[in-house]
C-alpha cells in the first residue's frame, strides 16, 4: 500500500479504487500534497506522455481523468481549509472551446482553502460570460484556464473584453500549455504553473 498504487490506479483506469487507497493514505499520515503530486497529478502526466505518444487515446485519457476526479474529491476537503473570513473574491473557468477542467477545478479547490471565494464557471465558457460574472460577483481575480495550444488565444480575447467592458479586474492564467511571457504579451497580472503557486500569486494581487 502507498502512493505508488493511487498513481496506478490512475493510470489503470481504476476509479472504484481510488477512494479507499486514498483515505488509507490520509489515515496512515500521508501528507496530502505528497498524495496529490506524487500520486494523481504524476499519474496525469504519464496519460498524457502515452497519448502523446499515441498509446492511448481519447477514451482512455477521459476514463484516467474520471479516476482522478474522484481523488481529487477525496482530498478536497484536506486541502480546503475551513473557516477564516475571506480574502477575495475569483472568478474561474475554462476558456471558450476547452474541456480540460481538471487543474482548473484544483486550482479553484486550493483557492477557496487558501481563503478566497471563489465562484467556477466551468469549462468552455465565453469571454462575455467572463465579463459578465466578473461585474457581477464584483471580482477582484479573474483565473483562466486553457490546456491547448488552439484555445490559448482565447486568454487574449477574453482580457481584451474584460478591458472593454471598463472591468479592473486582475486576470491570472495558467494550464500546461500557457507560460509567463505568454502571460506578459496579452496583459495578464500574472501566471502560475501549480495550485500553490496561483494561490500565493492570488494573495499577492489583492494585498
Ligand atoms: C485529461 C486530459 C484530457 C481529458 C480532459 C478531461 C477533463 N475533464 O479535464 C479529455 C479526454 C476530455 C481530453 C480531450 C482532449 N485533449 Co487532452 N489531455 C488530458 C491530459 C492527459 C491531462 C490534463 C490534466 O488534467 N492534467 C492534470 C492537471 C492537474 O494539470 P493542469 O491541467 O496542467 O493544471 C495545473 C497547471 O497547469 C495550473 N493551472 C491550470 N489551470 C490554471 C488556471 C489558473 C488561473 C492558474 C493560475 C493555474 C492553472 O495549475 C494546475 C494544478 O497544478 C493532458 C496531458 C497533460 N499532461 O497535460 C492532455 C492534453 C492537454 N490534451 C491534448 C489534446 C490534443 C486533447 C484533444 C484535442 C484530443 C482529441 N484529439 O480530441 C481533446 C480536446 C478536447 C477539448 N476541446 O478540450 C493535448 C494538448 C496538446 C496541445 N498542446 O494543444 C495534451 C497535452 C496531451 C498530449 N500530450 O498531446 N484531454
Amino acid at each position: 500500500m502507498s502512493i505508488q498504487d493511487i498513481y496506478q490506479a490512475v493510470v489503470d483506469f481504476d476509479d472504484d479504487s481510488i477512494k479507499g487507497l486514498i483515505d488509507k493514505e490520509i489515515s496512515a499520515g500521508t501528507d496530502v500534497k505528497k498524495i496529490l503530486d506524487d500520486g494523481l497529478i504524476a499519474a496525469m502526466d504519464h496519460v498524457g506522455k502515452l497519448f502523446a505518444e499515441g498509446e492511448l487515446f481519447v477514451p482512455e485519457m477521459l476514463m484516467a481523468a474520471t479516476a482522478m476526479k474522484v481523488g481529487l474529491n477525496v482530498l478536497k476537503p484536506h486541502l480546503a481549509k475551513t473557516g477564516g473570513s475571506t480574502i477575495g473574491t475569483v472568478v474561474i473557468g475554462t476558456v471558450k472551446g476547452d474541456l480540460h477542467d481538471i487543474g482548473k477545478n484544483l486550482v479553484g479547490m486550493m483557492l477557496e482553502g487558501g481563503g478566497f471565494e471563489v465562484f467556477d464557471l466551468g469549462s468552455d465558457v465565453e469571454p462575455q460570460k467572463f465579463v459578465a460574472a466578473a461585474k457581477e460577483k464584483k471580482a477582484q481575480i479573474v483565473g483562466l484556464s486553457a490546456l491547448l495550444t488552439t484555445t490559448m488565444p482565447y486568454m487574449e480575447e477574453t482580457v481584451s473584453a474584460l478591458k472593454e467592458a471598463g472591468v479592473s479586474t486582475k486576470v491570472i492564467i495558467g494550464g500546461a500549455p500557457v507560460t509567463a511571457a505568454y502571460a506578459e504579451k496579452i496583459g495578464a497580472a500574472g501566471y502560475s504553473d501549480d495550485a500553490p503557486s496561483a494561490v500565493a500569486l492570488a494573495r499577492s494581487l489583492v494585498k
